[in-house]
């Protein structure tokens, strides 16, 4: 096990949490938090016994967003040259394993953008989101302006980064920014129980199926079209294809080896 300062690691059997701790900040994320997360997140990558991942923050924030006291000094030169802030922040993004964000209390700016770097956003009745970045003289820039302009359309983007407005958790489900809504007491349960769930079935099916979800953003609709379909003729030279359908029909739990 490692220990890190702002965020905290745990294996919860098949499934890897990351909660995000620098309560004193509201979860602002600080360059050594970000590389924490970056560490975390690769760790499990590469842990075989893990199979999805939830990030979480605490009841009050799940993220306020890039660290302000950081970033005020910077200059353009500074910012440009270290690639502020995508060189150790599309971890989340990048990891094939499937990551949910579960959400409670304030996700702003950086904290929004985090949440929409994972797969999906289960978020508790106390959720906060927005891009208040233009209320401090920026704009989003970890994929405030295009993650979140993909899944919710351009009104409601453009609301969202051009006030800096808040939304809640109703809101957030409304227009398609999260995919449930819960009792914030049943937060973490609900989002280890999902990540559970998946990294029950068969492992190469699972990225696959986050791979091709995620070809729907990247690339026309005739290539993800033809993408979906050879992942789909591929997952019948897997075990899992074998033994679910199998187990289908022999009305069994399937047993997935995850090759
Ligand atoms: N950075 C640094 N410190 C913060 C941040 C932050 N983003 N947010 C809160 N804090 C600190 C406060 O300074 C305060 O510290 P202290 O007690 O030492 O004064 C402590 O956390 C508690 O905060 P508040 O007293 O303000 O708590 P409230 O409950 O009154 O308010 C809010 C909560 C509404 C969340 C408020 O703190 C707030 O507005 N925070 C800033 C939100 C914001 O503007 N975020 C966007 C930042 S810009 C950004 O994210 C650019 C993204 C670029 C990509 C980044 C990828 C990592």
């Amino acid at each position: 096990t490692v220990t890190y300062e702002h965020i905290l690691l745990e294996h919860r059997d098949t499934v890897g949490l990351i909660t995000l701790n620098r309560p004193e900040a509201l979860n602002a994320l600080c360059d050594t938090l970000t590389k924490e997360l970056t560490d975390a997140l690769e760790r499990l990558e590469v842990d075989e016994r893990i199979g999805a991942i939830v990030i979480t923050g605490s009841p009050k924030a799940f993220g306020a967003g890039a660290d302000i006291k950081e970033m005020q000094p910077k200059s353009f030169a500074d910012v440009y040259l270290e690639d502020f802030i995508t060189s150790t922040w599309e971890a989340p993004a990048k990891s094939r394993k499937p990551v949910i964000a579960a959400v409670a209390g304030f996700a702003l700016g950086g904290g929004a953008e985090l949440a929409m770097m994972c797969d999906f956003i289960i978020a508790a009745d106390t959720a906060k989101f927005g891009q208040p970045e233009i209320t401090i003289g920026i704009l989003p820039g970890a994929g405030g302006t295009q993650r979140l302009t993909r899944s919710v359309g351009k009104a409601k983007a453009m609301d969202l980064v051009l006030t800096g407005r808040m939304i809640d958790a109703e809101e957030a489900e409304r227009i398609g920014l999260v995919a449930r809504v819960v009792p914030a007491e049943e937060l973490l349960t609900e989002a280890l129980a999902a990540a559970e769930k998946i990294a029950a079935f068969s492992r190469p099916a699972v990225l696959m199926a986050k791979e091709a979800v995620n070809s729907a953003f990247e690339t026309p609709l005739a290539e993800g079209l033809r993408f979906e379909r050879r992942l789909f003729h591929a997952a019948f030279a897997t075990d899992g294809q074998a033994e679910g359908m199998s187990a289908f029909l022999d009305k069994r739990r399937p047993e997935f080896n995850n090759r």
